[in-house]
């Protein structure tokens, strides 16, 4: 097991991790390149290696913040209906705060103050960025005044990107997300009910045709740019399931740079088109097996969390309940020193991280023909096996086998643990999230959901507690097919 060196979390109320001794990792931020940019040319690597949703390690240490200022949109997606955030981008929740850009200014002040992994100022809605573009521009530009080395990202239908392209282009925004939900008007016309284009409301095929060209000319015109273009596709069974992987082609073709496949949510309660009509969610195994189709495409993005347009925090958190307008004080500047401290350590946190990847690479390379198996990890942050099972809300699901350690997706869990006491109904759901999962690796567990677990045939491991994830399981999954131990999978 490695050093037991950790980042550790935030305190409720903020602060940056405790300083802690150097360790063998490398100091400069330049350094340590981790795995998913090993295709990278360097100034992509720049661009996305503290972008939490860009790079899959990145999540682990940054966090990103939406500011809800643009609540117009131009399209009609059968998955929202306006009263919830832009489900393009976000889950439906809670009405959001609306902001004025001044307002979200001194929101975003006081978050960088006090969340030192912020590294990413996004627009998500709660409608269109692009289409709402005058308070989309004003609020970046005073941002850039004041905190110039926060990263700027916006998502967007794409309807109305061509109208904005200069403006983003000569604002340094070097990412952008559209969602795209197909590349065939036939399949937009169940998708999309109308749309609003030239001060005309177009309804049918005729809508998602101009769509579909104004996504197609988005993309062309962001890698003109040189802008990272990410494209964002709903699932929607028996609707775009199996045409995502022509989506996915398409986007590709036109230098996408990342893809990004989420569920649809369509609970009844939210009151929308799809959710009224019994438009079925896809299961975990279906989302599962479309991303192992695509998985020679585009890179592809399996943590995404499907944020708020309000979301604060690390992918997976949201601290937004704790910066609402009415806890944050009229006037107030910014203090650069804690993202700055927050920084040097991740540096050399990462350094070591990668190391450790390394040798947990060379652990499994070194076993003979062993069975691939998924394994559930319950970690905090910071790439560590480092959450106790109760306070888990979510899973990392991980591919482990002899070819190495990759991560695959994460599932949402009713929190085990509340107040103390363990809740068997929450259990039960639990262990049908766990379907398909042969472990469990956490930095804790109870006696009582230990047995359950173990009695509906899932191993549960604590002895990798605040080990690096890679390490951690590589290690397991060695001593679980070693040859003096062998089991069958
Ligand atoms: Fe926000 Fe989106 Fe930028 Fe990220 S979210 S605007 S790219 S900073 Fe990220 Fe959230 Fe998924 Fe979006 S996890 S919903 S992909
Ligand atoms: Fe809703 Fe976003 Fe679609 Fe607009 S683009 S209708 S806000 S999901």
């Amino acid at each position: 097991m490695s050093q037991l060196i950790h980042i550790q979390p935030l305190e409720p109320n903020g602060g940056i991790p405790s300083p802690r001794p150097a360790t063998q990792g490398c100091a400069s931020s330049a350094c340590g390149k981790m795995s998913d940019a090993k295709d990278l040319a360097d100034d992509i690597w720049e661009k996305v290696k503290d972008h939490p949703c860009y790079s899959e390690e990145a999540h682990q240490y940054f966090a990103r913040m939406h500011v809800a200022v643009a609540p117009a949109c131009n399209i009609q997606c059968n998955y929202c209906n306006r009263k919830y955030d832009c489900a393009n981008e976000s889950r439906p929740g809670v009405v959001s705060e609306r902001l004025t850009p001044e307002q979200a200014l001194r929101k975003v002040i006081a978050v960088a103050n006090e969340v030192s992994q912020l590294s990413v100022l996004g627009i998500a809605g709660p409608g269109d960025a692009c289409y709402d573009w005058e308070k989309t521009k004003e609020t970046f530009e005073q941002v850039a005044k004041v905190i110039p080395d926060v990263k700027f990202c916006l998502s967007t239908n794409g309807l109305a990107l061509a109208d904005c392209i200069d403006d983003i282009a000569k604002m340094n925004i070097d990412h952008v997300t559209l969602t795209i939900n197909m590349v065939d008007p036939e399949i937009g016309a169940k998708i999309y009910p109308w749309i609003f284009f030239e001060n005309k409301r177009w309804t049918g095929i005729e809508a998602s045709r101009i769509l579909h060209e104004r996504q197609m000319l988005a993309l062309e015109l962001l890698k003109e740019r040189g802008i990272l273009a990410k494209v964002n596709s709903v699932m929607i069974p028996d609707i775009n399931d199996t045409h995502l992987l022509e989506v996915n082609r398409v986007v590709k073709e036109k230098g996408a740079f990342l893809h990004n496949i989420m569920p649809l949510i369509s609970d009844p309660a939210h009151g929308t088109h799809f959710g009224l009509t019994g438009q079925r969610e896809p299961s975990h195994q279906e989302l599962m097996a479309l991303q192992n189709q695509l998985a020679d495409g585009t890179k592809l993005m399996r943590h995404c969390r499907q944020c708020r347009a309000d979301a604060i925090g690390l992918l997976g958190e949201d601290r937004g309940q704790a910066f609402s307008m009415d806890k944050i004080p009229e006037t107030l500047e910014y203090n650069p020193a804690n993202r700055a401290s927050y920084r040097e350590i991740v540096a050399q946190e990462r350094g070591e991280h990668l190391e450790q990847k390394k040798s947990a690479e060379k652990k499994l390379a070194e076993l003979e023909a062993k069975p691939t198996i998924l394994a559930a990890v319950v970690s905090k942050q910071g790439g560590r096996i480092n959450q106790h099972f109760g306070h888990a809300q979510e899973f990392q699901i991980y591919e482990v086998s002899p070819y190495g350690v990759k991560f695959i997706s994460h599932r949402k869990i009713p929190l085990y643990c509340a107040e103390g006491n363990g809740d068997d109904q929450r259990l039960d759901s639990i262990i049908t999230a766990l379907e398909g999962i042969q472990a469990v690796l956490c930095a804790r567990i109870g006696d009582c959901p230990r047995e359950k677990l173990e009695k509906a045939g899932i191993e549960v491991n604590v002895d990798y507690a605040h080990d690096w994830i890679e390490s951690g399981l590589s290690s397991w999954y060695a001593a679980r097919f070693s040859k003096e131990n062998r089991r069958i999978a």
